[in-house]
């Protein structure tokens, strides 16, 4: 394991505090990914099995995907279901969130949590991490939070139930590129050695993370893609998808993932700029980098964060168009080398 001697005694520290709280809610973040879902009711199940009540927060839209996900029956929706919950708490957990600004229709919680003195915990494997919470716990060289979860895991001697490994081997898949994108480290295997030993059931995992084929929806969508991406000559790629497309193809917006799914596969590019409709005067902005360019950089240009490699941002206001225009004339700037360069260093999605 990469965590370092001091890591893993911050870690204890933490595993301590959460085994002294009975009442605890687990909250992913916005946008939300197999990595946030799959940490989140894979921690919860941990939990559970140590004596705990343990209530999942998911900020909706949820690509529907995260569905097949084990344990998702057990997410609360319910807005009043969920105040009476928190209200109960005597911790809540963030898993692989950055800041306060990405818990989406749950951003009340962290809120009511610091005015009512529940104590916050923040598990994470972002560098861009604000550190919003009263234990903070971000390990920016692990492959995923699933890898966090595990290890934290793993030092408190919980067990990881066959649920709860394949809960963290989906989201260890997803941020790893199913295991060959860059963050598909030494130590994403050694994870994923641990969870199938564990028991984690590889094919429910890849029925969510992608390695299945298309709805007839999601190829009339990625067809009208393959149509309408650019290359520049500075080597960005972009589409937009537009209300239409979605209705044409027949797909929700939060589906849409597809399209940066199979565009990944399209060849030389540095940068690539996926923005999607969500509603009118909405979008949710999908940016990712090759080589020594920095996704942040760009996302970071409209308040969005996330990876080295892999960053997002939401937007509103005016047309997809004009939008996306901004975002790539950002993207043009950072590969031209006009903005800050960063290591070459980050991880995938
Ligand atoms: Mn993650």
């Amino acid at each position: 394991m990469s965590a370092t001697p001091k890591q893993l005694e911050k870690l204890k520290v933490i595993g301590g505090k959460i085994n002294e709280a009975t009442r605890i809610v687990i909250v992913s973040h916005v946008s939300p990914d197999a990595d946030t879902v799959g940490t989140a009711l894979g921690l919860s199940d941990i939990l559970r099995e140590q004596g705990k009540d343990v209530t999942v927060l998911v900020p909706t839209p949820a690509m529907s995907n995260l569905r097949g996900i084990p344990g998702w029956d057990e997410v609360v929706f319910d807005e009043n279901e969920a105040r009476r919950r928190v209200g109960k708490a005597e911790m809540i957990i963030a898993v692989d969130n950055t800041g306060l600004t990405r818990f989406g229709n749950w951003k009340w919680v962290m809120e009511y949590a610091k005015d009512h003195g529940v104590t916050t915990v923040n598990l994470d494997h972002h560098d861009t991490n604000s550190e919003y919470a009263d234990f903070n716990y971000v390990e920016p060289d692990a492959p995923a939070a699933a890898v966090v979860i595990t290890r934290l895991a793993q030092v408190m001697e919980w067990n990881i139930s066959p649920r709860a490994a394949t809960d963290l081997f989906a989201g260890l898949s997803s941020d790893t590129g199913n295991f060959r994108g860059k963050a598909a480290q030494w130590e994403a295997f050694l994870t994923g050695a641990h969870l199938l030993k564990a028991g984690a059931d590889k094919g429910t995992v890849a029925r969510i993370t992608g390695g299945r084929g298309m709805t007839l929806q999601e190829v009339r969508l990625v067809g009208m893609a393959y149509d309408n991406v650019v290359v520049n000559s500075d080597g960005v790629a972009y589409v937009g998808i537009s209300q239409e497309m979605l209705a044409r193809a027949g797909i929700a917006p939060e589906d849409s993932k597809i399209v940066l799914w199979k565009l990944n596969e399209l060849m030389g590019w540095k940068a690539m700029v996926v923005m999607t409709e969500r509603r009118r005067g909405q979008f949710a902005v999908s940016v990712r980098t090759r080589h020594g360019y920095s996704a942040i950089d760009i996302a970071g240009a409209f308040g969005g964060g996330g990876h080295y490699n892999a960053a997002g941002v939401a937007m509103y206001g005016g047309t997809l168009e004009r939008n996306l225009a901004k975002v790539v004339a950002r993207a043009t700037e950072v590969v031209r080398g006009k903005a800050a360069p960063g290591p070459d260093v980050g991880l995938a999605a």
